[in-house]
């Protein structure tokens, strides 16, 4: 008996940080600003079928529609009400996504935005994805009920009611971001509301959040509201199974509030892991990709059983929130496809790939005056996700995802799974390599010349697919292949001009 509860217990402690994805699953995707139909079909046909763990959706309750830029992706961090009515789609559709991708053991995530309201400044009226009225005037959101007791201003200490120092850990709490009415989450009231919002959808059968703006709340606050989430729905989870959490917190350093604040309540998101891989894949401030060798806490990152990692995001893909300029996205597919390659073949962290679509960048003084733009759409109405023969996206999707090399990263994580990083080789210079126990190996070439090394990669010998450059089809491989010797050493020669300037090898692609 002492050991069933032992066992329970730990299942327990270890539950919020646990992302249930079915066993071999190892990885999620954001599939930014998608339908909710367009979810449901992606994992059926594609999520599934080549291993993905999870989606992150766009937040799915009601928010104010901003006419001012003209129907902004940013629209949707502005709640109105807890309606699950916005531009992806209605509740029937919602629950259609969640039912038919857990039927298919692909997880749903819901990015919940639960520190705040709308913007202060926004005009009173119906101006909202599901016709609700609201006035931020009055702080009056009759839809969900919330009123002026609901909010902090009374709490906020600065002469505006917003944040103007991240010095002081108090107002970045307390006063508004952005002039987002900021909740009142030390009450009650607002504490239930925002978990019974939670809870319909754990009902629905969500394995758990992306708590958005998790600096500006206080980590008891969100324990207060974690505390009143039921367990998942057992239709598809284990009885007892806690909602997966990772709190969205940007710490670089140098502020009043660290990730570690954070901890207890779950995951928390490593914005460092994405800003100091850029600069290393860039080459900036004398990096380079040598100095891999003890990526992960050895570079200052949070425990790797924190992490919730990526290699850029919504936000700093086109300039918002936290990284910079180093920040690779797909505007910059070739060192982007080997960042997104190494985390994934990395053992470090819980991975999420990002999904996104196109818009008309435009830059003056450095800045993309075009970083608003919404997703693609017809006079305001989402466009459908169309796929074209050669399994890539329409309709302005850019499906990051589904490049052969990244789905085939995805894959060689599920392969590689709880396997120790081993073999490590590098030039002194940015040619590098390293395995995955005896079941996965991967070489990259970032220098301004050709890699042509033999390197013992601790795999089985036999002949192998290079899942970069190609596939295992049909006993073949479309790609390289590569000939791992009994005594596990391999031939590598990667020209640096190559297309793609990495290999990667494992079990399963091997003939
Ligand atoms: C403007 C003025 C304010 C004024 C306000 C009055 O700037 O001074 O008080 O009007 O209403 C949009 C506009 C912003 C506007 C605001 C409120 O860009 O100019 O304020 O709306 O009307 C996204 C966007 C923001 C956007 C916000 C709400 O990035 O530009 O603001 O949605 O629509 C910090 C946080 C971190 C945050 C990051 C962006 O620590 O948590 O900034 N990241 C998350 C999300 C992000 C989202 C929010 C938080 C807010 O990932 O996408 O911001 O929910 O680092
Ligand atoms: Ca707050």
């Amino acid at each position: 008996m002492k050991l069933l509860l032992l066992l329970s217990l730990i299942g327990f402690c270890w539950a919020q940080y646990d992302p249930h994805t079915q066993y071999g699953r190892t990885a999620i995707v954001h599939l930014f600003e998608w339908r909710w139909a367009d979810i449901a079909k992606e994992c059926e046909r594609y999520l599934a079928p080549n291993g993905f763990g999870g989606v992150q959706i766009s937040p799915p309750n009601e928010n104010s529609v901003i006419n001012n830029p003209s129907r902004p992706w940013w629209e949707r961090y502005q709640p109105v009400s807890y309606k699950i009515c916005t531009r992806s789609g209605n509740e029937g559709e919602f629950q259609d996504m969640v039912t038919r991708c857990n039927n298919v053991g692909v997880r749903i995530y819901v990015d919940a935005v639960i520190n705040h309201m709308c913007g202060s400044g926004n005009p009173a009226g119906t101006s909202s994805t599901c016709g609700s009225y609201y006035n931020p005037n009055n702080r009056d959101f009759p839809s969900v009920p919330y009123s002026g007791w609901d909010f902090n201003d009374g709490k906020c200490q600065t002469n505006n009611g917003e944040i103007q120092n991240y010095n002081d850990a108090a107002q970045v709490r307390d006063c508004r971001l952005s002039g987002l009415l900021d909740l009142a989450l030390g009450k009650d009231y607002v504490r239930t509301t925002i978990a019974n919002y939670m809870n319909h959808l754990i009902d629905i059968g969500v394995a758990g959040f992306r708590l958005d703006a998790s600096k500006h709340m206080w980590p008891g606050d969100i324990k207060a509201v974690l505390d009143k989430l039921n367990n998942l729905n057992t239709k598809w989870f284990s009885e007892g199974s806690r909602p997966f959490i990772y709190q969205e917190v940007i710490d670089l350093g140098g502020e009043a509030i660290s990730s570690s604040e954070y901890f207890g309540n779950g995951r928390v998101t490593e914005f460092k892991y994405g800003a100091k891989l850029g600069t290393v894949m860039r080459k900036w401030n004398g990096e380079k990709m040598a100095y891999l060798k003890n990526w992960g806490e050895g570079w200052g990152f949070m425990p790797s059983d924190r992490a919730l990692v990526f290699v850029d995001n919504h936000d700093n893909q086109r300039g918002h929130g936290a990284g910079g300029a180093s920040i690779l996205t797909f505007w910059d597919a070739r060192l982007y496809k080997m960042a997104v390659g190494f985390m994934l073949a990395h053992p470090y962290g819980f991975t999420r790939v990002m999904s996104s679509y196109s818009w008309p960048r435009y830059f003056e003084n450095g800045k993309d005056i075009n970083d608003w733009v919404g997703p693609p759409n017809d006079n305001g109405v989402t466009k459908e996700v169309t796929i074209n023969a050669d399994t890539t996206c329409g309709n302005g999707w850019i499906c990051e995802h589904r490049w052969r090399q990244i789905r085939n990263m995805v894959a060689f994580r599920n392969v590689v799974q709880s396997q120790p990083f081993a073999n490590w080789w590098d030039n002194g210079s940015n040619q590098v390599a390293f395995g995955r126990g005896n079941k996965g190996f991967i070489v990259f070439n970032n220098d301004d010349w050709s890699l042509s090394s033999t390197l013992q990669t601790g795999l089985p010998a036999g002949t192998y697919c290079d899942v970069i450059s190609g596939d295992k089809i049909n006993g073949d491989c479309t790609g390289i292949k590569i000939y791992v010797s009994n005594d596990g050493t391999a031939y590598f020669s990667i020209s640096n001009s190559a297309e793609d300037p990495f290999i990667a090898i494992h079990v399963e692609s091997k003939l």
